[in-house]
């Protein structure tokens, strides 16, 4: 163990205990004191530039859904986040280095990385609109907005303009066709920004980083446990749960394939995840209702132009396991967006249809 880990273990009193046992002639025996089981981060910097303010946002929130939790019956243990905090009771540590360290209690659970049974998609989304649907009433003004601006694309695409100007990796003449795949569909990123502005999009608490692989599953019955990565837990639109969820949840492949001819929108997928979210979540507005389908093709855009940008940047952000990576991460979202905007019409009709069901 490197001595930053056992300064970090030391601060959380999570330290490994060894020590001489007992009097034997012949054996050497120790005493070893086993901690239970727990998840040790270290908190990205770059990503957040004020930790502090992340980890008191998810102390509120996960307190919060613990009494909601606790009320209904549920094991709030397990539920959801549990921060373990420092001897001194704070709920991160900034080590010596400047870093900054958290711990989490151990939940059981499968985070799945890719989709290999349509079943997860169901389970995860009554997880997803379940979390949404239980922070309905807790006053998301009082949440810090920890990553500024993280799904106003309207922003996004400024940044995203600024990054293809500056040029800095010298990588924008290598992928012209894909950053004007991008600006062809700058008119649709006001959709929910000024929706929200406007009031026609509620505004609620959203964990705004619904990957699958956000979310543990029972190992045993499939059925969603927890939903955990609450740093990005902040006031948002649902359409960006929503929408992210199926970015990822309803491509054939992996976010990084290179093959594209193995990249395309999977309507069970869709028709899966749209009927767990629904059904968990009663309060969704007719309006919420009717962009569904957009959701999911801004939220691809969104995170397609942000690997774009990334790439030109030079790889800054999102972490890359090769030169090319942020490439080919942004074109499997183009490739899905060809695919959703062609399927727009099928995909309204199935979301009415199932909203029908559940008396909407
Ligand atoms: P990142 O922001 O890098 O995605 P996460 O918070 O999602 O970090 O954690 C990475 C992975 O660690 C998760 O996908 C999950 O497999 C596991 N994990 C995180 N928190 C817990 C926890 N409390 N219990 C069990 N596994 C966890
Ligand atoms: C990042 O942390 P992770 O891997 O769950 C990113 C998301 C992107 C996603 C793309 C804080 O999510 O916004 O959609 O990668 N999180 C942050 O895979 O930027
Ligand atoms: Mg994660």
């Amino acid at each position: 163990m490197n001595n930053e880990f056992s300064e970090v273990l030391n601060a959380f009193g999570l330290e490994l205990e060894v020590k001489d046992y007992g009097n034997g002639h012949i054996n050497d025996t120790y005493v070893v004191q086993c901690q239970e089981r727990v998840i040790l981060q270290r908190i990205n910097k770059n990503v957040f530039k004020q930790p502090e303010l992340v980890m008191d946002n998810i102390l509120k929130v996960t307190e919060y859904l613990k009494d909601i939790i606790r009320k209904e019956g549920g094991d709030p243990e397990v539920e959801t986040l549990n921060v373990i905090t420092t001897v001194e009771g704070k709920p991160y540590y900034r080590s010596s280095r400047g870093d900054y360290y958290r711990v989490y209690k151990f939940i059981r659970g499968i985070s799945y990385d890719e989709i290999t049974d349509v079943s997860q998609l169901y389970h995860a989304a009554k997880a997803f609109g379940k979390f949404t649907n239980m922070l309905a009433e807790y006053p998301a003004d009082t949440l810090h907005e920890v990553i500024p601006k993280f799904h106003d694309t309207v922003n996004r695409y400024r940044n995203f303009k600024d990054s293809v100007a500056r040029n800095a990796s010298g990588r924008a003449d290598s992928c012209r066709e894909e950053i004007q795949f991008v600006l062809d569909r700058e008119s649709d990123a006001g959709v929910v920004v000024n929706g929200l502005a406007d009031g026609s999009i509620p505004l609620r608490v959203t964990h705004n980083d619904t990957k699958l692989n956000n979310v543990l599953l029972d190992p045993d019955n499939g059925e969603g446990v927890c939903v955990i990565d609450l740093d990005t837990v902040m006031p948002g639109s649902l359409l960006y749960d929503y929408g992210d969820a199926l970015r990822f949840g309803g491509s054939s492949g992996a976010e990084d394939e290179k093959d594209l001819s193995k990249i395309h929108f999977v309507v069970d997928n869709f028709r899966a995840f749209t009927e767990g979210y629904i059904e968990s979540m009663p309060s969704i507005t007719a309006r919420e209702l009717e962009l569904l389908p957009f959701s999911i093709k801004l939220m691809t855009l969104e995170c397609g132009l942000r690997f774009l940008a990334d790439y030109i940047d030079g790889d800054v952000y999102f972490k890359t396991a090769y030169p090319e990576h942020n490439l080919v991460r942004a074109r499997t979202q183009f490739k899905l967006i060809r695919d959703i905007e062609s399927m727009m019409p099928e995909l309204n009709g199935i979301v009415k249809e199932i909203a029908q069901k559940h008396g909407h």
